[in-house]
């Protein structure tokens, strides 16, 4: 099997990458190792920037995005058991769109299979050796050669793993803390998201529609979810977020660490790396996936132009490209980290400096505009 572009993994990356390819009619294959199910079940993230959402309508897969997703013009930030609102729109002119992160996958998985292009599951690539990918598929192990190979295969993926050793470098910083996440059926208790820093440690109230709300506690790394039976998330969520939130069944319960990684560079010969794959966020500012889709935009672009004027300019930039506005969001999400979680430590000064951090970025106009403009997406410049 033959292919111009072969993509690792159909998470938001892989299945972005493949849409754009279509649209400048460049033929790709997607080998994901998951079956279908699992990934449109999987629950993750739930904000799409400005851009992410427009790029979804511009190419075609935002009808169900714009019909159930939610637009938010502002969030708001607790603290000293009072709510302050940063009014997103008023300070960018930008709004963000809460939409699950299964459910653009799922609307990019249902528009591949339309348009009848190669998309295999339960394929796992077991080894990347250049441009050729090792699969197997229905126990039978195949090779696909390829013009080009997308590592799109998130945090554990075989792509970055497959790279000769030194050919690139890591990055990484972990947090003393991680997020017991859940996803329930209950009305949401504020019509925006609540980002609240409490002595007892951050929470989240985030939702899916306004009868599922998706919400987290800041926990001990390695916490085991079983410790957490539902009342007492419901009650430790209350305390922290001081909303008089409705208790309703639990549909989903996971624990997940945090980390900030970075690889470079992107790129080793004709192989990319772009997404989870090349670099991960701590959530707190809810940029992994919209990080994914900013590297490859700027991936397909680059093979656009290589297809249309056998040009190398721009792949052998992508690396730098992503790399600058990698960073600029690794800053943020540690910003927005530090400034809202307890730090294990009792440590009563650095307590009463992220309040005053809090009071600041709330009370002055310049400083809210610095996390709006964040939020809701950089320039491209930036
Ligand atoms: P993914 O989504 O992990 O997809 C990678 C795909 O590759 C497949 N794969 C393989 N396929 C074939 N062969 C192999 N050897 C393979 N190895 C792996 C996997 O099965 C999978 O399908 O990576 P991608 O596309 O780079 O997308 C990244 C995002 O998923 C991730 O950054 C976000 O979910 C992060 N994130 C958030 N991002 C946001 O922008 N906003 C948020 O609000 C937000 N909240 C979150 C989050 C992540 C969370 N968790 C669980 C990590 C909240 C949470 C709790
Ligand atoms: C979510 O809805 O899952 C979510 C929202 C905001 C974040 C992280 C996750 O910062």
């Amino acid at each position: 099997m033959r292919t111009r572009v072969g993509i690792v993994g159909a998470g938001p990356a892989g299945l972005v990458l493949a849409r754009l390819l279509e649209r400048a009619g460049i033929d790709s294959v997607i080998l994901e190792s998951r079956s279908r199910a699992y990934v449109e079940g999987r629950v993750r993230a739930g904000v799409l920037e400005h851009g992410t959402a427009a790029l979804l309508d511009e190419f075609g897969v935002g009808d169900r995005m714009r019909r159930e997703g939610m637009v938010h013009r502002g969030i708001e930030l607790r603290f000293d058991g009072a709510g302050h609102r940063i009014d997103l729109e008023k300070l960018t002119g930008r709004t963000i769109t809460v939409y699950g992160q299964q459910e653009v996958v799922k609307d990019l998985i249902a528009a591949r299979t339309q348009s009848g292009l190669p998309l295999h599951f339960d394929a796992e690539v077991t080894g990347v050796d250049g441009t050729t990918l090792r699969y197997v598929h229905e126990g039978v192990t195949r090779e696909l050669q390829c013009d080009f190979v997308a590592g799109c295969d998130g945090s554990h993926g075989v792509t970055a793993a497959s790279l000769p050793g030194g050919a690139v470098q890591r990055w990484e910083r972990d947090y003393p803390f991680a997020w017991l996440g859940i996803l329930a059926r209950a009305p949401a208790a504020n019509e925006e998201l609540v980002y609240a820093y409490h002595e007892r440690g951050f929470a989240l109230h985030s939702m899916r529609t306004p009868e599922i709300v998706r919400l987290y506690l800041q926990v001990p790394p390695g916490t085991d979810p079983a410790a957490w039976p539902d009342g007492r998330i419901w009650d430790e969520l209350r305390t922290r977020l001081g909303l008089a939130l409705q208790a309703g069944p639990v549909l989903e319960k996971s624990v997940t660490p945090m980390r900030s990684v970075v690889t470079g560079p992107m790129r080793h010969g004709r192989v990319f790396l772009a997404g989870d794959a090349a670099h991960i966020v701590p959530p707190t500012g809810a940029k992994g996936l919209n990080l994914a889709v900013a590297d490859v935009r700027v991936l397909a672009e680059a093979l656009v132009a290589h297809y249309r004027d056998g040009s190398q300019q721009l792949l052998d930039a992508y690396s730098e490209t992503c790399l600058k506005r990698v960073w600029q969001v690794q800053r943020f999400s540690n910003w927005m980290t530090s400034m809202l979680h307890r730090p294990g430590s009792q440590d009563a000064f650095g307590h009463r400096l992220q309040l005053a951090e809090l009071a600041y970025v709330t009370g002055s106009d310049a400083a809210a505009t610095t996390l709006a403009e964040n939020y809701v997406g950089l320039r491209k410049e930036l």
